[in-house]
């Protein structure tokens, strides 16, 4: 098949999973067009069945907003006449599934029909898409969709409990590629952020507030109080500054290691302990499942759908929000033996298995055969 991918290509789980699910599907014989305004940050290797449409929204001084869905819609247009692409699949509905529809509009004048499948991911319903500001216009382009995709039955049930949505939602779940995991294994470099007895403890994200990042120190606070410990914090985001403060104020900021955004996640796993997730939402938990994949246990909350990918008792455990006290004791419950710890740690890696790249990527194959067949 040939198909078209719109996504966001920055840091972010929606954006990672449309181009690993792009990456994937190349390597399945398909041909891959991504179309979004700069080239996805995994997306490493264009080949002839990867190409890159970059979309451009020039300056114009009139607008105040530059109308970037009105591009996108218009790159759309191009990409599927010249490419002859048999379908489009948008992720995140904000504002990719009203341009894709706009585009299958456009194309409808000219004789030409193109399924558009969209994936939604969770903010675009739970955080953004629900606001007034924008829900009819993502209800009505929902709605347009041929086929709608979730990453969780969670996110499931919330988008038909904050829109009026005619159409039957697919749960999908988010992947990992097992595989690609374990090659890294060899390039460890655990030595350089901590010493041998103390144990690592990882938190990655792009440290917005629903991420909880107050609650992620708050527990490390209290977990190094009784085991030696580093805790590394990946990502960039509003709430790094204050948590440098929290962690300044706790008296533990040089226990706590800023690192930033980062392409090498795989070589910051390989040598994690545990991994924290405390959001206050999560529609998947997609870092979960990487550090699960890395053998990395994982804390987190029980918010969301992360209930569907971290088994609590076997590959980590969960708490109530905001319950940092119980987020530690199960923390320390999991550290505070070797033995305990390289359980958890297996048990991590065979939960992640559930979720295997081979597994995911035919469901949406058959979404997209399905809806080429069905226009
Ligand atoms: O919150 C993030 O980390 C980014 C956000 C996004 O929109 O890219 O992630 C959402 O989609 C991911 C991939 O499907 C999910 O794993 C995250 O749980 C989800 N984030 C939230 O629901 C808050």
């Amino acid at each position: 098949m040939k198909i078209a991918i719109v996504c966001y290509p920055t840091f972010g789980g929606s954006g990672v999973v449309a181009t690993e699910l792009g990456i994937a599907l190349s390597k399945r014989g398909h041909e891959v067009h991504f179309i979004t305004y700069k080239q996805p940050v995994r997306l490493d290797l264009l080949n002839e069945k990867i190409f890159f449409h970059e979309v451009n929204v020039p300056e114009y001084p009139l607008f105040h907003f530059q109308p970037y869905e009105l591009a996108l819609s218009s790159k759309l247009v191009t990409i599927i006449k010249a490419y002859h692409i048999d379908v489009m699949h948008v992720h995140y509905a904000i504002p990719h599934a009203y341009a894709g529809y706009m585009a299958k509009k456009m194309l409808k004048q000219e004789g030409i029909t193109v399924p558009m499948v969209t994936t939604l991911h969770g903010t675009d319903i739970t955080l953004v898409g629900s606001h007034p500001f924008y829900k009819p216009a993502v209800t009505f382009s929902i709605n347009k969709s041929d086929v709608v995709t979730s990453v969780s039955q969670s996110l499931k049930e919330d988008t038909n409990r904050l829109f009026d949505i005619k159409r039957k939602i697919r749960v999908i779940p988010n992947f990992i590629d097992i595989n690609t995991v374990k090659d890294t294994f060899t390039d460890c470099q655990r030595a350089l952020m901590a010493t041998e007895e103390e144990r690592i403890i990882t938190h990655i994200s792009n440290m917005r507030e629903v991420k909880c990042i107050p609650d992620v120190i708050k527990t490390f606070s209290k977990i190094q109080k009784h085991l030696p410990s580093k805790l590394i914090m990946v990502g960039e985001g509003p709430e790094r500054g204050p948590a440098e403060l929290l962690a300044q104020e706790l008296g533990i900021a040089n226990k706590v290691v800023f690192l930033g955004n980062s392409n090498e996640i795989d070589k910051i796993l390989c040598f994690s302990d545990l991994f924290l997730l405390p959001s206050k939402a999560e529609s998947f938990g997609l870092a979960a499942l990487e550090a699960m994949a890395h053998g990395v246990p994982v804390i987190s909350s029980n918010a969301g759908g992360l209930a569907e990918v971290n088994q609590d008792g076997y590959s980590g455990f969960m708490s109530g929000v905001g319950d940092t006290d119980s987020m530690a004791t199960n923390a320390l419950s999991i550290l505070k033996d070797s033995n305990t710890l390289n359980l958890f740690k297996k048990q991590a890696r065979l939960q992640a298995q559930q979720f295997a790249i081979e597994r995911v990527v035919p469901m949406y194959e058959d979404v997209y055969l399905k809806a080429i067949n069905r226009l």
